[in-house]
Formats: C-alpha cells, sequence, structure tokens
C-alpha cells in the first residue's frame, strides 16, 4: 500500500526484520519504551551506557536493551538523511525496535512479521502519517480535554483525607474537571484498601469531589506488587516468574523491590478486573494506571506470548473492567502499545520542583524526576497527541515551593496548552492571587496553537520553543 499526503509517501510492509536504506543518517529519533523512557533526536553513532544501579536500570528503558551500547527505539524510529529528508520506521504491531544500523534504519519484531509503516517526508509528516496509521490500526479513543488537580507533587505518599477535604475546598471557583487522589492512599502497593490516613474510607473521598462537581480521580498500580505485600504472601501465583521460578522484580521503589503480575495468568485478569471494578464501585471514573511497564516485563508467561502482546492483553483487561466511560490515563506505559485501550498516557518522565537530580544524571539516567527531562522527552513525543491525549505532567504555580526559573515554568504551562492536558498539585489555598490568575488562565483560555517546526510552537501570540532545554546539558542523550 503506498499513500501521498502532501509531501509524505507512506508505504506498509510485513516483515519481521525490516531494512530500510537511507543513506547517510545525520540523526536518529531514539523512541523510549515507556512514559519515562528518554526520546529524542540523536547522533546514530551515540553510544549508550548501562544505568550502574539495578534498580534505577529497572524502570528506565525497555529492560531486553538495558545492557545495548549502541543507540535503539522502541516501536518506531526515524533518521534524517544527508539533505534533509526524514525517514520513518514504524511498527503497526507489538514487541518492535528500531536501531541506525549503517546507512540503513533496521527493524525487528519479537513477535515475528508484523506490518511496518516506512514514511518519508518532511518531519512532521512523517509522523502525522504514522500517527493516523496507528489510529487506524489501534483504534482512538475520543480526544478530549484534561483539567485535573492531582495530590502527587505537593503531599506524596503522606497525602490525607483532611488534604482532600480542603482541596476540594479550595478547588471552588477553578476550572478542574478532575480531581485525582495519587499514590499515599493505599496501604500498600499490591494491597489496594485505604491506609489510615483515609478513615472515612475512598468512597467517602469520591462522593466529596463528586459534590463539588468533579470527577474522583484515583492512581492505582494494579500490575505489580511490593515484595512484602499482603497480596505477594496471599496469592502468590499471581506473581510472573522469570526461567528459574523466582519472581520478577519491575524495580525497585517504595524502599524495596517489586514484582510484575503475570499478564496472561486468568488469576491475575481476575484480581485486576475485581480491582477495577471496586474502585468504580467506590465512585472513581477517571484511573491513574501508573507502573504499567512490569505488565511487559519478560518472564514465564502462564499464556505464552510476546511481552508486549501481554501487556495489550492487560489493557483491555483493564478497559473491559473500568468500562467505556470511565478515563484511563496509562503512566509508566509502553507507549505504541497503549494506543486505543487508554485514552490518555504520560509521556514523560515526573516534573519536579527541581531542574534535575545530579545524582541521576552523574549515572546517564534521564528517566528521572526533574523538569529537564520532563520538557526534553515530552517535547519531543508531542506527535502523539494525534492519535491518544497526551499528558506532559503538572505545572507548578506555587512558586515559594519550586527551585525551577520563570523560562522552565512557562515551558510546562506550554506543554500543558499544546497538548490540552492541564496538570497541577498546587496547594490551591497557598497561591498569591497573582499564581491563582496564571492558573485560572491556563485552566480557562483555548488560545490557537500551531506547530512552526519540530520543536517550536506557537501558542496564541507567543513562541514557545522547547530547543533551549536540549541544550541545557544533558550530556551526550541528545
Ligand atoms: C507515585 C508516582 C506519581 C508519578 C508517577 C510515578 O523510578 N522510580 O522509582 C519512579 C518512582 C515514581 C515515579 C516514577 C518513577 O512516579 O509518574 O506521577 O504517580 O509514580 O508513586
Amino acid at each position: 500500500m503506498i499513500a501521498l499526503t502532501g509531501d509524505v509517501t507512506l508505504r506498509v510492509i510485513r516483515a519481521e526484520d525490516p531494512r530500510v536504506e537511507v543513506g547517510t543518517i545525520r540523526r536518529f529519533y531514539r523512541h523510549g519504551w515507556h512514559s519515562w523512557s528518554p526520546t529524542g533526536w540523536v547522533d546514530p553513532g551515540l553510544r549508550v551506557s548501562p544505568i550502574p544501579d539495578e534498580g534505577r536500570r529497572l524502570g528506565h528503558d525497555d529492560p531486553a536493551h538495558a545492557f545495548d551500547t549502541r543507540v535503539g527505539g522502541s516501536g518506531v524510529g526515524a533518521a534524517v538523511d544527508a539533505e534533509g529528508r526524514v525517514w520513518l520506521l514504524g511498527a503497526l504491531g507489538t514487541d518492535a525496535r528500531v536501531w541506525p544500523d549503517g546507512s540503513t534504519l533496521a527493524g525487528s519484531s519479537r513477535a515475528g512479521p508484523i506490518d511496518w509503516c516506512v514514511v518519508d517526508g518532511s518531519v512532521e509528516g512523517v509522523f502525522a502519517a504514522y500517527a493516523a496509521a496507528l489510529g487506524d490500526r489501534l483504534g482512538r479513543r475520543p480526544n478530549r480535554r484534561v483539567r485535573v488537580w492531582c495530590s502527587w507533587y505537593s503531599y506524596y505518599e503522606n497525602v490525607s483525607q483532611d488534604d482532600l477535604f480542603e482541596i476540594i475546598a479550595a478547588a471552588d471557583g477553578h476550572d478542574f474537571d478532575v480531581i485525582q487522589v495519587d499514590d499515599g492512599w493505599e496501604r500498600g502497593i499490591g494491597d489496594w484498601v485505604a491506609n489510615d490516613r483515609f478513615p472515612s474510607g475512598m468512597p467517602a473521598i469520591a462522593d466529596a469531589i463528586s459534590a463539588s462537581g468533579r470527577t474522583p480521580g484515583l492512581w492505582l498500580a494494579p500490575y505489580i506488587a511490593r515484595a512484602d505485600s499482603q497480596l505477594v504472601a496471599d496469592r502468590p501465583e499471581l506473581v510472573l516468574r522469570d526461567g528459574d521460578g523466582s519472581p520478577v522484580i519491575a524495580g525497585v521503589n517504595w524502599g524495596g523491590p517489586y514484582y510484575s503480575l503475570d499478564p496472561t495468568s486468568e488469576a491475575t485478569a481476575a484480581f485486576v478486573t475485581e480491582l477495577v471494578e471496586r474502585v468504580r464501585s467506590w465512585g472513581f471514573a477517571y484511573l491513574k494506571l501508573d507502573f504499567l511497564y512490569a505488565a511487559a516485563f519478560p518472564g514465564e508467561h502462564a499464556d505464552p506470548m510476546p511481552r508486549e502482546l501481554a501487556y495489550r492483553h492487560a489493557a483491555q483487561t483493564l478497559r473491559r473492567a473500568a468500562g467505556d466511560d470511565c478515563y484511563l490515563l496509562a503512566c509508566g506505559a509502553p507507549v505504541i502499545p497503549s494506543i486505543g485501550l487508554f485514552d490518555g498516557i504520560r509521556i514523560g518522565p515526573d516534573v519536579a520542583e527541581i531542574w534535575e537530580d545530579p545524582e541521576l544524571t552523574a549515572m546517564g539516567d534521564y528517566s528521572g524526576r526533574g523538569a529537564r527531562n520532563a520538557i526534553v522527552t515530552t517535547s519531543e513525543r508531542l506527535w502523539l497527541r494525534d492519535v491518544i491525549d497526551t499528558d506532559p505532567d503538572v505545572v507548578y504555580f506555587d512558586r515559594s515551593a519550586v527551585e525551577l526559573d520563570e523560562t522552565t515554568l512557562q515551558a510546562l504551562r506550554d506543554l500543558a496548552t499544546i497538548t490540552g492536558f492541564i496538570g497541577t498539585s498546587d496547594r490551591l489555598d497557598e497561591l498569591d492571587e497573582r499564581e491563582a490568575a496564571a492558573l485560572d488562565s491556563l485552566l480557562r483560555d483555548t488560545p490557537p496553537v500551531q506547530r512552526d517546526t519540530w520543536l517550536r510552537w506557537r501558542v496564541g501570540d507567543r513562541v514557545a520553543d522547547f530547543e533551549w532545554a536540549q541544550r541545557q546539558s544533558r550530556g551526550s542523550a541528545s
């Protein structure tokens, strides 16, 4: 099939190991595996070093390529040739990898022969054509403008019901659609019952949010469980195992390792279905489903299948259990396999009150918290907004709570306007008048948004250029 739209030529080929002859490859578009994984245009000869810290390494990018020394990407890759023409090789199936190999773009799929898009033309044109093809193949959910208050970036894991009741009151007069309780409400990762800071129980929180006219939102990490959770003690059969029968560790956080649950086992599907139905019955209609990459980890599946196909099963289980009218935001999620099943997806690492964490930068980990990592990865993934809602993570308005300069805060606001996914975590009653006005203007105004070049946008009458963030010492990564 060959389609020509404007300046773009698109072919669909079926192959297990496609090769696209480019000629001299000047730049390579490396697409990170999941929400937090580094993404962007890099030197094709870039040497990458494994992240030395094992816990960080596990949550950083595709574990099957954690020790690669050459650059490669997940699902899609692109190259700029000597004349400035862009060539894109992008999977229309799962389990695909693309990397620069001499004068070619090389691909392979662990799922066997799959369909691939081969597109050439302008950079905006090739990504738009690929996004359209992905939507046709994997499905599209309605595109929505989302205005959400989320508890994470002010309260973190200490959030309490009293904090929520205060925020619900303080949100009065601000145009939020969703108030979302993040990590910190649960007894433990895997043990999805309200903890002591929520003595009234989660239905009371959902009721209070609903009564204020907003959609109640809740954070869950349904496909992981902490090693020391009650779930792992009671239901060890849910845990994904490796070839030796040991639990698969998907990462280290919350002070210890957490395991993947086997997304292909009927027992896990029943557990996840019951969990999602339960939180839906509490009244939550917006779910931030986090650490989903764990459902695409390698392991001995109960029903053997390629691991991103297993992830797609997990996504289907979540959608079926939540129902069509529940907003599902995927986070820490393999990006391409999330299309069509989730309403939105986080497309970068966590924003933070700091520009970067020097310790993470020193180990070459650009998937960690920090405004720089979030701005760089998100601005390189904006092509996805054609096919799925894209969440750039929160904007800060309370200047006293952050170490970020005005340029950075403006970039976060611009990314929110461009994506139409507007989030904040600020303690609303601590905003001064000017800060509250800035929040309201972001929530209410819909200035026209237009793309000038890959990283330069027009937002109303302003230019939003994300190039400067790239130049702020991301080492050799971009
Ligand atoms: C809650 C948070 C917030 C946030 C998510 C996600 O690598 N790590 O250890 C790691 C920890 C937390 C994290 C990302 C990576 O953040 O993106 O918005 O919901 O979980 O725990």
